[in-house]
C-alpha cells in the first residue's frame, strides 16, 4: 500500500506521555508544540496539515494557533475541566473538543480530604517539627478535628459527589451549593456564602471559567471564619487568591489546603511563607493509574475520530 505523501499532524501542546501516543501515530504526525524551534515558521509551513491536538484545561489552544490551523478537526483535552478551550469557537468551526471525565474523580476526592485532613491536623507543619529537632523543646502545638465538622462542598458534580461520600465516612455532615438542589441526603444551601456560612471547611470543586470566577471571595471567607479551612482542587480562578492571601494574614480565615492557584506555577511569597496553609502542585489527578487512563482516553478519542466514529467523551 502506497503511503500518502502528506499525513495529517496531532500537536501535542502539554506534556504527554509519549508510551500513550502509540496508538495515535497509525492516523497521524505527531509533533511536539514545545519542541519546536520557531512556531510561527512550523504554522506557516504545515500549519494546514493539522487536524488534532491535545491540550489541557489549563494551556487551551495557543493564541497563534485560532486562525492558523484551518484543518483542525479535533482537540482533546487531557482533563476534565476545559476552561481555557473556547469551546463556542471550537464548535462555530465544527472542531469536536473531548475531555476526561470520571476516570479521575476518585483520585481528586482523595486529594480534597487528604488536604482537608492535612489543614486542620496540620500535617506539613507537623512533619516540620519532628525534621528540625524542635520536639525535644516541648510538644507539637493542639490542632483542630476534622471528624464530625460540616463540610461544605462547593459544587456537587462527579467529583464533588465522591468528596462528598469520603467525608461522610469521618462523621461529618454534608452540606453542598449548585446550580440546583439534587436527590442526595445532604443539605442544600442556595449561595456560596450561606453554605461557607454554616461549613467549617469549604471544599472547592466546581469547573474553572467565567462563570465561577471568583466565587469564593472576601465575604466567603470571612463567613467560613478564622476556624474555618478552605480546600481548593478546583480551579485557582474559583477563589479571589488576594482576599485569601489578606484573609488568611489577619486571621480572618484559619486555614487552607490548595492544590490549585490562580497563576500556576506561580505561588506567591504570602502563600508559601504561610504558617496556615498546606501546598500541593496541582496534583489531584497525578497517580500513575489515573495518568494512564486519562493518557488512554485521550488517544482513544484521537483514534475514534481518525476512524469517523462518535467521541468516547465528547463535550461538545
Ligand atoms: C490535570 C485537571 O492536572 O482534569 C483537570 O481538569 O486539572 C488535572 O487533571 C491536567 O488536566 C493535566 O493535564
Amino acid at each position: 500500500m502506497k503511503t500518502p505523501v502528506t499525513r495529517p499532524i496531532l500537536l501535542v501542546v502539554t506534556p504527554f506521555a509519549a508510551e500513550a501516543l502509540a496508538p495515535a501515530r497509525e492516523h497521524f504526525e505527531i509533533v511536539e508544540w514545545r519542541a519546536l524551534p520557531d512556531a510561527a515558521v512550523f504554522l506557516r509551513e504545515r500549519g494546514g496539515r493539522v487536524v488534532a491536538m491535545i491540550t489541557n484545561g489549563m494551556a487551551g489552544v495557543p493564541a497563534n494557533c485560532r486562525d492558523t490551523l484551518p484543518n483542525l478537526a479535533v482537540i482533546a483535552c487531557n482533563g476534565v475541566g476545559y476552561d481555557a478551550i473556547d469551546v463556542p469557537w471550537a464548535t462555530a468551526r465544527g472542531i469536536r473538543v473531548s475531555n476526561t471525565p470520571d476516570i479521575l474523580s476518585g483520585d481528586v476526592a482523595d486529594l480534597a480530604v487528604l488536604l482537608a485532613l492535612a489543614a486542620h491536623r496540620r500535617l506539613p507543619q507537623a512533619d516540620r517539627f519532628v525534621r528540625e529537632g524542635q520536639w525535644q523543646a516541648g510538644p507539637f502545638p493542639l490542632a483542630r478535628r476534622f471528624w464530625g465538622s460540616r463540610v461544605g462542598i462547593l459544587g456537587l458534580g462527579r467529583i464533588g459527589r465522591l468528596i462528598a461520600r469520603r467525608a461522610a465516612a469521618f462523621d461529618t455532615q454534608i452540606g453542598y451549593c449548585g446550580r440546583k438542589p439534587q436527590d442526595v441526603p445532604y443539605t442544600y444551601f442556595g449561595s456560596t456564602d450561606a453554605l461557607a456560612e454554616w461549613a467549617d471547611v469549604l471544599i472547592v470543586a466546581t469547573p474553572g471559567g467565567p462563570d465561577t470566577r471568583h466565587l469564593v471571595g472576601r465575604e466567603t471567607l470571612r463567613a467560613l471564619g478564622g476556624d474555618g479551612v478552605l480546600v481548593n482542587v478546583a480551579r485557582g480562578s474559583v477563589v479571589d487568591q488576594s482576599a485569601l492571601i489578606e484573609a488568611l494574614g489577619d486571621g480572618t480565615l484559619g486555614a487552607a489546603g490548595l492544590d490549585v492557584f490562580e497563576d500556576e506555577p506561580h505561588v506567591p511569597p504570602a502563600l508559601t511563607g504561610s504558617d496556615r496553609v498546606v501546598l500541593t502542585p496541582h496534583i489531584a489527578s497525578a497517580t500513575v493509574q489515573t495518568r494512564r487512563a486519562m493518557a488512554e482516553l485521550v488517544v482513544e478519542n484521537l483514534t475514534r475520530h481518525a476512524r469517523g466514529l462518535p467521541l468516547a467523551t465528547p463535550v461538545n
